[in-house]
């Protein structure tokens, strides 16, 4: 109960920060979208990574109004790059959502509020959700996403083959993006049956027209295999870590 009320009063104190992590099209090296990761600057312990408070954060509902902080300040801070570097202009933004955030708050309004007073244009928003969202979703939540897709913002499933999902919610589900799990990623290049999971993985995301992305990319050989598969975007260590909004803004205006 402490650490929620501290969480809370550090959201109210304005103690969080915004580090964005690039995707790049690995056949140019072209960034193509970034997204926000949030964490806490906190006034005695320093940066704190959300491994530490985003657990605690969903439990006690402190997501809800941490998560539209993000979204408001990661699309004003997109605008913003938007309006004074070429290359913004071209990319996507992709912000996390919990649970929570779907089940609790008043997430069409929240959206559309936000894009509204940031500028920022729904066509360029990608909200991510993690595989347990889309397991079974029910009535309401697919209206919501249907709703929100109506507003021009699209969906990534996050974290993609952790969840067990039927791939069947992939067809009934308003999702444009897949976002490859790290944990298939990591033996591609060391193992031929890693390397075969991927590639139906890969398969999967393609037949259902979908943008498949590969995260947690740490070596130039697990790009090429994922290149040779058919996956064309990608996200790690490998190509850019998560940075804070000057270093990225740096990257994207050399980019012109
Ligand atoms: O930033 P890091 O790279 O350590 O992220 C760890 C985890 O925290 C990731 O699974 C990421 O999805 C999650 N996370 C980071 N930022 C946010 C956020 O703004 N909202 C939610 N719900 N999760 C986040
Ligand atoms: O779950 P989500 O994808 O939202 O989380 C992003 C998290 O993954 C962040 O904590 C980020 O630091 C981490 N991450 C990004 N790239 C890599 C990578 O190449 N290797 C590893 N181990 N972690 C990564
Ligand atoms: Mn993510
Ligand atoms: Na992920």
């Amino acid at each position: 109960r402490a650490r929620d009320a501290e969480l809370r009063a550090a959201v109210e104190r304005d103690e969080f920060v915004l580090h964005y992590q690039p995707v790049v099209d690995m056949a140019t090296g072209a960034v193509t979208a970034a997204e926000a990761l949030v964490r806490w600057n906190h006034p005695e312990r320093g940066l704190v990574m959300p491994g530490e408070f985003i657990d605690l954060a969903e439990e006690t509902g402190a997501i809800v109004p941490l998560g539209e902080w993000v979204l408001r300040e990661a699309c004003r801070q997109a605008a913003e790059w938007r309006a004074e570097i070429p290359a913004a202009e071209g990319i996507w933004l992709t912000v996390n959502l919990s649970p929570q955030q779907i089940k609790k708050g008043n997430l069409l309004q929240v959206v559309t509020t936000v894009l509204a007073e940031t500028g920022f244009p729904a066509d360029r928003l990608v909200l991510e959700l993690t595989e347990h969202e889309v397991l079974e979703p029910d009535e309401a939540t697919v209206a919501l996403l249907e709703q929100l897709c109506a507003t021009g913002v699209s969906f990534a499933v996050d974290d993609f083959g952790t969840g067990h999902a039927a791939i069947n919610y992939l067809r009934a589900l308003p999702v444009q993006v897949l976002k490859i799990d790290r944990s298939f990623v990591a033996g591609i290049d060391e193992s031929e049956e890693e390397y075969a999971i991927a590639d139906a993985v890969v398969a999967l995301g393609t037949a259902f027209a979908m943008h498949v992305v590969a995260e947690g990319i740490e070596r130039p050989t697990q790009a090429e295999r994922l290149l040779a598969m058919g996956c064309r975007y990608g996200q790690g260590f490998h190509f850019h870590r998560p940075q804070p909004p000057a270093q990225l803004a740096e990257l994207l205006r050399g980019a012109a």
